[in-house]
């Protein structure tokens, strides 16, 4: 089954915990501590395949990368989580979930995108010593990974997509000028779902994706609606393939309204109409049909996917327009920031209430003597900017500041 949109939500490893440790060896006093860092969590990617060809491809909803382990004693550090790859199809976009934010376009073979980051592995006690901190009795948890709900979205990348109404012979087109066997029958709306094949040339080749046929109205709901425009959406070529016995001249107006009410710059791309079926007409009548659509402007070929007739003619007029026709550029991904907040608030008269995501945080993960850690705590805060923060509410020396669980007295730098 072809699948073109999916959700999955991915999770990032856990950070592993830094350690309390002591080096101890046999008839030695208590030596300096040497409580190894938690290992990062593992991230999860996303990476463009050549060979997965559908969303369908990827059988579960739940993906999880692997979480860093705790440090160890003797400076030992956590081992990283592994990080996990999922290979999804070339033209996948990554929308988040919830925001809808656009995480990437993956449009070329083996790019990779960062969908979830892992945990960051905590500080062991060895990290906080110094010549006035000799024996710190505290260390940092790791921090959880990343979760998020994403939407995949495929956009197949063909180099020409076939446009036409129900019935028109899209799918047998496809099918006489590549090796997919798409489902052809004479009924429409055969095709429910996009099929793509590969058009060899002698040097060169191209592919080529069939979609489900359109029809007048398609804007507003009518027939399978216009979402699988979205395949053409990115195709450097639009093929319109018109039945030379369903008036093709009004047929081309009309899907052309169409298309150009789904995406207005579609229709500035690069066109060529196939007047198909022309078996079933007599020679003056196709040169008829032809003459009328030359006033659409475009370049018209008349074939016969049944008998195979002006295939070749289609083929090589398809390979000397490609070179010319521009590659539509990949939809550029917008980075993802980390602003942490930090807000402080007087709540009593000489109590600053802090509010930062960020450093509480920070409060939460000091495992061990929370007092010990407080000076180092105090170099963060600093660098954090809270510092200034207060200063700006009017802080006083001798003032409280409460950070999460934690309450400090506010004594000047200077
Ligand atoms: N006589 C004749 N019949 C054709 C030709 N091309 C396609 N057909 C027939 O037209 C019918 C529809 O062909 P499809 O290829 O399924 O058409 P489609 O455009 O893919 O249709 P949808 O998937 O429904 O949008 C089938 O019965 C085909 O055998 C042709 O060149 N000549
Ligand atoms: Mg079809």
């Amino acid at each position: 089954m072809f699948r073109d949109t999916l959700e999955i939500t991915v999770v990032a490893g856990h950070g592993g915990d830094g350690v309390v440790s002591f080096f101890r060896e046999k008839y030695l006093p208590k030596g300096g501590p040497d409580g190894g860092d938690g290992g990062r969590g593992g991230s999860v990617y996303l990476k463009a395949g050549a060979g997965v060809d559908s969303l369908a491809k990827l059988s579960k909803r739940h993906y999880k990368a692997g979480r860093g382990q705790h440090g160890k004693g003797k400076d030992m550090a956590g081992r990283s989580g592994e990080d996990l790859i999922i290979e999804v199809p070339l033209g996948t976009r990554v929308y988040d979930a919830e925001s809808g934010e656009l995480i990437a376009d993956l449009v070329e073979e083996g790019q990779v995108a960062l969908v979830a980051r892992g945990g960051e592995g905590g500080f062991g006690n060895a990290h906080f010593a110094t010549a006035t901190r000799q024996a710190p009795r505290f260390a940092l948890g790791g921090l959880p990974g990343e979760k998020r709900r994403l939407r995949l979205e495929l956009r197949l990348i063909a180099d020409v997509g076939l446009v036409g109404y129900p019935n028109a012979g899209k799918s047998s087109l496809l099918a006489a000028l590549t090796r997919a066997r798409p489902k052809v029958a004479d009924y429409p709306f055969t095709t429910l779902s996009p099929n793509l094949g590969v058009v060899e040339g002698e040097l060169e080749r191209f592919t080529m994706a069939d979609i489900p046929g359109i029809i007048e109205g398609a804007a507003a709901g009518k027939g399978l609606g216009l979402d699988f425009l979205r395949h053409i959406s990115r195709t450097r070529l639009l093929l319109y393939v018109l039945d030379v016995t369903q008036e093709p001249a009004a047929t081309l107006a009309k899907l052309r309204a169409e298309v150009g009410s789904y995406d207005p710059e579609l229709l500035r791309r690069p066109a060529l109409v196939a007047l198909n079926k022309i078996d079933l007409v007599a020679p003056a009548e196709a040169a008829d049909r032809v003459h009328e659509l030359a006033a659409a402007g475009l370049a018209v070929v008349p074939v016969s996917a049944l008998s195979g007739e002006g295939l070749k003619t289609l083929k090589e007029t398809l390979f000397q327009l490609l070179p010319a026709a521009p590659r539509p550029q990949a939809e550029p991904s917008k980075h993802r920031e980390e602003v942490p907040g930090l807000r402080v608030e007087e709540v009593e008269e000489g109590i600053f209430q802090v509010e930062s995501p960020q450093l509480e945080r920070l409060v939460g993960r000091i495992r061990g003597e929370l007092w010990e850690a407080a000076e180092w705590l105090q170099g963060e805060f600093r660098r954090a900017g809270l510092e200034q923060a207060l200063k700006a509410r009017g802080v006083r020396a001798g003032d409280t500041v409460r950070v999460g669980d934690l309450e400090f007295e506010y004594i000047p730098e200077d």
